[in-house]
């Protein structure tokens, strides 16, 4: 695919370029923030630190971090830097335990999230002549209002089928030429599962291109998504407290994805220590967004996992790319001592052929965490004997302890009965927090 870029003198700029602009807008949002939010004021002068004193990216690590709590407190306009009479859009995310967070958009905040919502839709080979079809929901969530305003900045034809009810979906896909479809990785499977299951080959359809993003999934559901609808499978990575989808977007490499480093410091830590992690090496990942009016977070702690990649890439963008992230550091389980991520799993019951269909329950039982793996079987596999299913689920607990380094019960369940998600899937029941809290 030749490469398209939507603003090329920026995404390909020289280092020496993007290290200047991030120095001189990092200035200008820290005194913007100082000046107009009470909590970055408060926390500055508790650091010692002045906005004099930060003049280039070098001071980024002066400033104190901020936190998805920051935004709680503060609920729901405690952290605007902007009167209100400037602000044009509200998002919000309530995440799955606690009070909902609140952000908000100046004109200029949502022109730069039109643009890199742009960036990507370019980057995956999209163009005036597309039809983005976007099944992230649509509303306080970012992501169906994100790709929808990139798909008008590129002059592309947006249709806004928001998620839910599959059978329109497929419909759409059908008939209105949908050449780019917007979704959770998860919901494009059980798309792509509906399709099938209705006998439509997919070779059939318009669609060429997938921005998957929302929630952590691997490589080789990549792949399986990619067969099943005979498409490319991208990854688009973001958060509401940044900006929403974009933040970061996949090229035709498909090797992780291009931080938009005109707009957003992307920095990899210790989540433990707070100790700045050199570029490769993994860590949470802290953003600073530095050309933002509204809510121009500094060293946001997203407790995401990843690692930064300085290698140039072949696309010819000189962004730094961060891998897919894992998982969240509040996502990764401790079983029996051992770190786990749901991602982990994920890997080896697809590489064995399993569709990511799967519950992972952790429990306790008599003082001893208890990890239990149901998943689907495959339809050849539902016609087997009993003793043959038992051999398979054998065989996934074998690859499972020889990965995770500890034992997991595996549970063939019946296919379809694992329920379906339409956006963010919730893949890990924890009753270990159900009840001790
Ligand atoms: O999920 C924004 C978004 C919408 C991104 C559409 C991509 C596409 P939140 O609801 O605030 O915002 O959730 C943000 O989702 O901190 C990650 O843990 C996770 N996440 C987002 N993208 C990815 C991805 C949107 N590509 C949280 N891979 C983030 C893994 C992702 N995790």
């Amino acid at each position: 695919m030749a490469e398209c870029y939507w603003q090329k003198e920026i995404e390909t700029a020289s280092r020496e370029q993007i290290r200047e602009w991030q120095s001189e807008r990092l200035v200008k949002t820290v005194k913007h923030v100082y000046d107009n939010v009470e909590l970055y004021r408060k926390r500055m002068d508790e650091a010692g630190v002045k906005p004099e004193d930060i003049k280039s990216v070098d001071d980024l690590k002066k400033l104190p971090f901020t936190y998805k709590q920051d935004l709680r407190d503060a609920y729901p306009y405690g952290l605007f830097a902007v009167p209100m009479s400037e602000v044009l859009r509200l998002h919000a995310s309530s995440g799955t335990t606690g009070k909902q967070i609140v952000v908000g958009y100046t004109k200029h905040d949502l022109e730069v999230w039109d643009d890199i919502a742009a960036r990507q839709l370019y980057a995956v080979g999209a163009d005036e002549n597309d039809f983005i079809h976007v099944s992230y929901g649509y509303g306080l969530f970012t992501g169906g209002f994100g790709l929808h305003g990139g798909a008008g900045r590129i002059g592309a034809t947006a249709i806004p089928v928001s998620s839910g009810n599959t059978d329109r979906q497929i419909t759409i896909l059908q008939d209105f030429g949908s050449t780019v479809l917007c979704c959770t990785p998860s919901y494009a499977m059980y798309i792509a599962e509906q399709i099938k299951a209705k006998g439509i080959d997919p070779k059939t359809l318009p669609l060429k291109a997938g921005i998957f993003g929302a929630e952590p999934w691997t490589e080789e559901m990549r792949r399986q998504i990619e067969e099943m609808l005979d498409i490319k499978a991208y990854d688009v990575y973001g958060l509401t407290e940044i900006m929403g989808p974009c933040v970061s977007y996949e090229c035709s490499e498909q090797k992780g994805m291009h931080v938009n480093e005109d707009h957003f410091i992307i920095e990899t830590i210790n989540p433990e220590t707070g100790e700045v992690l050199p570029q490769g090496e993994q860590g949470e990942l802290v953003f600073t967004c530095i050309t933002k009016e509204c809510c121009p977070f500094i060293r946001y702690r997203t407790r995401d996992i990843g690692i930064i990649n300085t290698e140039p890439c072949e696309c010819g963008r000189t962004f730094v790319r961060m891998s897919k992230p894992m998982g969240r550091s509040d996502d990764m389980m401790i079983i029996r001592g051992v770190n786990v991520f749901p991602s982990q799993i994920e890997t080896v019951l697809l590489r064995q052929g399993y569709l990511p269909n799967y519950k992972i329950i952790v429990d306790r039982v008599n003082n001893t965490d208890t990890l239990e793996v149901q998943v689907e079987m495959t339809e050849d596999m539902f016609s087997d004997t009993v003793t043959k299913v038992k051999e398979y689920e054998k065989a996934l607990e074998s690859e499972l302890r020889s990965l995770l380094g500890i034992g997991a019960d595996v549970k063939l369940v019946a296919p379809n009965s694992i329920e379906r998600s339409m956006g963010k899937a919730v893949r890990v029941v924890d009753k270990r927090k159900l009840i001790g809290g």
